[in-house]
């Protein structure tokens, strides 16, 4: 279906390719005024300007591909078309391992030179675990590279775009911006601001209670959301409780997904509460579970857990408890890029109080718990003035059987993924 439509929009290009390229010999400023150029393309090259969101929408496929593998390197995917043909895709499969652009340069199935590179995220400019690309692509005789969005990372932002331009590619940007920004809103956000994404997930009752009164919370939501949430556990690194639902439920906190990698599993625990013999406690060969404490705890159960494996994190306090701002420093500088936050609701009302979150997940059945004193999704002191309550731009809604579940933003975050370059 995808090369049916790719060939019949592909047949006129190579004349309007012409007279563009006529064009832009005429206007040869067109390099640096890219808006211009693209605003006389639309009018001149409709076609052109689908057969790009074509091959740029099979990128963001083949990027999504890295989902919870890459982190916290971007998913990336490129596609490489010439003669109206692709010849060669590829993406970013692991970090520390080749980028996008190399893999799609090395599937390719015939002599790359004069070829366009579709890639979703711009091609890298600097020596980090790999080689740069925008040099490889330059080396490699790349006629046209199409980018999504620019690279964040300060130390590209737009490098590899110019690199690109002063040997001669012709470069144009933007294509599926909000789309190419919305696949890496955990590496866009972690590579500037240096601390983990975090993302609140809850579930509740249709009367937003997360428990009975008696404290029974297994399970509110169904076998289809609950499924949903082991996907969520194997697209972000880590994965947050507060002590109390350890003292509650002793969860595992494990991916069950097959082929998924276990996330880094991080307990909030300012007194070092956790019993030694709780369940994510065990097995820390596999992925060591990270306690979140302060100097209230004893020293003896910090020797003691660190012997099982775990890792002890001594955090600031903030009445009592652990200062989050201060944790989500400690997990940024550790590399963890990204958090599902799981409650409890007190760890939930420090996080919102705090301003740590970025975004919100809740799953919502149908039944009816009630009860004054049964717990709801966000605990702690809460907000009395009512104009001072976020309010979040929903951004998805879906549903899983009974269940439904509802993506939400903070509202200038919403903007930023959509902003464009
Ligand atoms: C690309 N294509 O597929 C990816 C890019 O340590 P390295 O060499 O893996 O570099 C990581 C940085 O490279 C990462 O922070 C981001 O800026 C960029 N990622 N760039 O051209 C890719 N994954
Ligand atoms: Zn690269």
């Amino acid at each position: 279906m995808f090369l049916t439509l790719v060939k019949s929009i592909g047949s006129e290009i190579v004349i309007f390719q012409s007279i563009f390229y006529f064009l832009r010999l005429l206007f040869p400023f067109a390099g640096e005024a890219l808006n211009l150029c693209d605003l006389l393309r639309f009018f001149l090259f409709g076609k052109e300007i689908k057969m790009d969101a074509l091959y740029m929408q099979r990128a963001l496929e083949l990027a999504q591909k890295g989902i919870g593998r890459v982190h916290p390197n971007p998913m990336v995917g490129a596609v490489l078309v010439k003669d109206h043909r692709i010849i060669g895709e590829g993406y970013h499969k692991k970090c520390g391992e080749a980028h996008a652009e190399v893999n799609a340069i090395a599937a390719a199935s015939e002599d790359v030179s004069g070829a366009t590179i579709y890639v979703t995220l711009e091609p890298c400019s600097h020596q980090g675990r790999t080689p740069p690309c925008a040099d490889l692509l330059i080396e490699k005789g790349i006629a046209r590279a199409v980018v999504g969005s620019l690279d964040p990372n300060p130390l590209v932002a737009g490098r590899g775009i110019r690199k690109m331009q002063d040997a001669g590619i012709n470069v144009s940007v933007g294509v599926l911006e909000p789309e190419c920004r919305k696949l890496n809103e955990v590496f866009f956000h972690y590579i500037t601001a240096k601390h983990p994404y975090v993302v609140m997930k809850t579930a509740m009752s249709l009367d937003g209670k997360i428990a009975t009164v008696s404290g029974q919370s297994q399970w509110i939501t169904g076998e289809a959301a609950r499924a949903d949430v082991q996907a969520l556990r194997a697209q972000y690194t880590a994965i947050m409780v507060g002590v109390e639902t350890i003292l509650c439920d002793d969860p595992r906190l494990t991916c069950r997904l097959e082929g998924s990698e276990n996330p880094i599993r991080i307990i909030a625990d300012s007194k070092l509460r956790i019993p030694l013999d709780a369940a994510v406690l065990q097995n820390q060969a596999d992925n060591p579970t990270y306690l979140a404490t302060t100097d209230q705890s004893p020293s003896e159960k910090r020797r003691v857990l660190e012997q099982l494996g775990a890792k002890v994190l001594i955090c600031r306090q903030r009445d009592g408890k652990v200062d989050l701002t201060d944790l989500m420093e400690q997990l940024g500088c550790a590399g963890i890029d990204s958090l599902l936050l799981e409650g409890g609701s007190t760890l939930n009302g420090a996080a919102l109080e705090q301003g740590i979150v970025q975004k919100v997940i809740a799953y919502i059945a149908p039944l009816l718990i009630g009860g004054a004193n049964a717990k709801t999704p966000i605990g702690g002191p809460g907000i009395s003035d009512l104009s001072k309550a976020p309010r979040l731009t929903i951004d998805r809604i879906e549903r899983y059987d009974e269940d439904i579940k509802i993506i939400a933003y903070w509202k200038e975050m919403m903007t930023d993924v959509y902003r464009h370059c």
